[in-house]
């Protein structure tokens, strides 16, 4: 017999033509026949093999790397007593004749109709979820939308300065194009293979890239792909899923990107997900503390930390980047909880001491004690500062708190981990239990501009100082760069062993497309209007060019110190999101996205800045 007469679901050609109620007896007492053997079989496993019971509930009732990872609460004692085994037993076999009789009456259904129950379970599961706890984002207040100022920009007068400006939207039309053609609905694209990528940091969420640029292609006038993306983000983007995501990076780019396409379009759609998202979220607040899980299951809303990070701790740079779109997240759904739990998180860091004034990157959740005493303002530190200082500037300056913290924090940076190399280079070296390891981190250059954005609000005497700060930051990033055959920087570099920034760690010598360096170019362009900033970026976009651009993208490099480029066939979503944003507004005059308006998230995404006196008017010109 033809296995495709077999399978139900499958439409053969004579199929088509027979009744829609249609199968014949014999087919029946077949597929009757079929199910019979396998449920036997089952309960012959359930009877006879070695402690199968047992087996079966892991399976079905745990997942196991979610368990060994989570605290036990009362309702998770040992459930193997043989009392509870027969309960287990009779459930299953309950099941599965439920399923059995299910089966039976799905093979009497046309395609449609099977098409149409799935369509009606998957709505039953969202009522459900919203019934538990998550509350119903169709019924979000009413919330007047005023399109903040600059969200679209106009061509430079200068010629030059057009005609880049323009290169660098073409280079966001190949990454968007590419993605679009051969990995459309991915997470990311693999521009060498020319098919999708998925990093675990996403659960099963799908679309990163989709959602991460919607404002870029916003703000770059790209109006008919940010409709196919907004129509993407309508039918497809769903977070009904039972899978594990890094809060942090799924705060960083779906709800910062939603609110920012949100903001900048005034499509409710993205309100309205970005709302949803955060529901979801709100499960990994739930420690003693407060201080959020690192990873967290959006079904069941089970959380855990990385196994890797210090004894169970959460990380200063995940737990310390939701503020600026958690308090949006509580102005747009009227839900105070998001800005509750953020606060929350402020009051727990400022009963803690500070070794140095320093905040270590491990905190233990449970305990709220800090784990090892390693400092960085690169990796599992960096945007925790970043946080302080913009929701400082978001809240239209009226976040006191926020701003003592950054002032503070930045004093103890400069007194402890900033140091200049004998070749007069600045640098933030890392910190680990008082001992400085003289590397700094690509992430780390991110600080350039930090510094920059923050030096006007420092105590007066300060504010000169920081900006020459931030101007030598970025000197040696730029130096990074410089110093290496494809003109790209590299991971980490390091002021040891008789070298000034250059990697000397084969690992640290890959560069996959990140922000950071040019991120500072655009901050100390709009502070200084140095012309040697837009100069650098220019030779970035000439690297990349020259280096990453692939026939199906951009990828990343695995040696910068290789003049023969090896592709890790990564296009990243941050490579949208943030380097060609920040090298478009790097050519763009300053009264777009202005920075007395808008703030930026750690993934490049515009927040508006919440005025005090509500007076934020619409932009007239637009
Ligand atoms: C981005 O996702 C964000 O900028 C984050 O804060 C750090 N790393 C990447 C880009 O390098």
């Amino acid at each position: 017999m033809p296995v495709a007469t077999l399978l139900p679901f499958t439409a053969t050609p004579n199929r088509k033509s027979a009744s829609p109620t249609s199968f014949r007896l014999t087919e029946k007492f077949i597929l009757l026949l079929v199910f019979s053997a396998f449920i036997t079989l089952c309960f012959g496993a359930i009877f006879f093999l070695p402690d199968s019971s047992k087996l079966l509930s892991g399976v079905f009732f745990h997942s196991s790397a979610v368990e060994t990872n989570t605290r036990t609460g009362p309702d998770s004692s040992d459930s193997g007593s043989a009392g509870n085994d027969e309960r287990v037993l009779a459930k299953i076999r309950k099941d599965h004749e439920k399923a059995l009789l299910e089966a039976k009456d799905t093979l009497q259904k046309r395609p449609d109709e099977i098409v149409k129950d799935i369509r009606n379970e998957k709505d039953e599961l969202v009522k459900e979820s919203v019934g538990q706890g998550g509350k119903d984002v169709n019924n979000l207040p009413f919330v007047e939308y005023r399109r903040p100022p600059g969200t679209t920009g106009h061509e430079p007068l200068d010629p030059e300065t057009r005609e880049r400006r323009a290169k660098i939207k073409e280079m966001m039309k190949h990454a968007w194009d590419s993605y679009r053609r051969y990995s459309w609905g991915s997470n990311e694209l693999r521009p060498i293979s020319k098919q999708g990528h998925s990093s675990n940091l996403f659960g099963s969420i799908k679309g990163a890239t989709i959602v991460d640029a919607l404002d870029t292609l916003y703000i770059m006038e790209m109006f008919e792909e940010f409709d196919a993306a907004t129509e993407w983000v309508e039918k497809n983007l769903d977070f009904v899923v039972n899978a594990e995501v890094s809060v942090f990076e799924v705060n960083i780019r779906f709800v910062g990107g939603l609110l920012s396409a949100y903001y900048l379009s005034g499509k409710e759609v993205f309100r309205r997900k970005a709302v949803e998202l955060g529901e979801k979220l709100l499960p990994a607040f739930k420690t003693p503390t407060g201080i959020p899980w690192a990873l967290l299951n959006l079904k069941s809303g089970i959380g855990r930390n990385w196994p890797w990070a210090s004894g169970g701790s959460s990380i200063l740079a995940e737990y310390g980047t939701l503020h600026l779109e958690f308090m949006h997240l509580s102005k747009l759904s009227g839900n105070p909880e998001f800005a509750q739990k953020v606060m929350n998180i402020r009051k727990v860091l400022n009963r803690l001491d500070k070794p140095q004034g320093l905040y270590p990157n491990y905190l233990n959740p449970n305990s709220g004690q800090w784990g090892q005493h390693h400092v960085s303002v690169g990796g599992l530190g960096d945007s925790f500062y970043e946080y302080l200082l913009k929701a400082w500037l978001m809240s239209d300056k009226t976040d006191e708190e926020g701003k003592k913290m950054y002032y503070d924090a930045l004093q103890a940076i400069e007194t402890n981990l900033m140091r200049k190399s004998s070749g007069g280079l600045t640098y933030i070296a890392e910190w680990k239990g008082g001992l400085l390891e003289h590397k700094m981190g690509h992430l780390t250059c991110f600080a350039g501009g930090m510094i920059a954005l923050g030096a006007d609000g420092a105590p007066s005497d300060k504010t000169g100082h920081q900006m020459e700060q931030a101007a030598e930051i970025a000197r040696t990033c730029h130096e990074s760069y410089a110093r290496t055959a494809l003109k790209l920087g590299p991971e980490a570099f390091r002021f040891d062993g008789g070298v000034e920034a250059i990697a000397t760690r084969q690992n640290e010598k890959y560069f996959i497309l990140r922000p950071e360096v040019i991120e500072t170019y655009m901050y100390m362009w709009r502070f200084t209007h140095d012309p040697k900033y837009r100069e650098w970026g220019w030779e970035a976009v000439q690297a990349l060019e020259q280096h990453c651009k692939v026939e199906g993208g951009y990828s990343g490099v695995r040696d910068v110190y290789s003049s023969t480029p090896n592709h890790d066939d990564v296009q990243q979503s941050f490579y949208l999101a943030e380097t060609l944003k920040y090298l478009y507004l790097l050519f763009s005059d300053d009264d777009h996205l202005p920075f007395d308006h808008w703030v930026f998230n750690t993934e490049a995404h515009p927040l508006p800045v919440i005025k005090k006196d509500n007076t934020d008017r619409p932009n007239e010109v637009e």
